[in-house]
């Protein structure tokens, strides 16, 4: 089953959105894999965004997902990936749709909330950078039948 990486970034956290932005993906179907409350360290920021290092927005950047708390998620599911992409919105808020977390809940690009894993490859980067094998933890959801035809 696929898998995607998720960060609720420090905004989100700082204005209560925690809970909120969790049910969404969990109403959506997605299955909780790994979950932690912590601080980023610069190093961390810095790997994390390595292919935005250089751009005039990576200082703010890495400042930004620094500047508090984040919670971390792994995600599983048919198509992960993409569809917690949709249920965040586009990368900045003002384009996202209205029902997506961006367009719910942001305005600007610097304070858009959540991260979401682009690809398949991205994700399996960012799982194992983010999380240890002990801390994603396999487990069998009573709902499971009823959100994947094939389980
Ligand atoms: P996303 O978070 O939607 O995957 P991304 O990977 O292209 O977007 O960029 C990572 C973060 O960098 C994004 O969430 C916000 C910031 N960012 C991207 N493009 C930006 C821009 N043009 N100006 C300011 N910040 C930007
Ligand atoms: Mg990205």
């Amino acid at each position: 089953m696929e898998r995607t990486f998720i960060i609720i970034k420090p905004d989100a956290v700082q204005r209560g959105l925690t809970g909120e932005i969790i049910k969404r993906f969990e109403q959506r179907g997605l299955k909780l894999a790994g979950m932690k409350f912590m601080q980023v360290s610069r190093e961390l920021a810095q790997t994390h965004y390595a292919e935005h290092a250089g751009k005039p927005f990576y200082e703010g950047l890495v400042s930004y997902i620094t500047s508090g708390p984040v919670v971390a998620l792994a995600l599983e599911g048919t198509n992960a990936v993409a569809a917690a992409r949709n249920t965040i919105g586009k990368t900045k808020p003002a384009e996202s749709d209205v029902g997506s977390i961006r367009g719910d809940f942001g305005l600007e690009v610097g304070r858009n909330l959540v991260h979401g894993s682009d690809s398949v490859e991205s994700s399996t980067r960012e799982l194992a950078l983010w999380f240890s094998d002990a801390e994603l933890t396999p487990w069998e959801r009573s709902t499971d039948p009823w959100v994947f035809e094939n389980r």
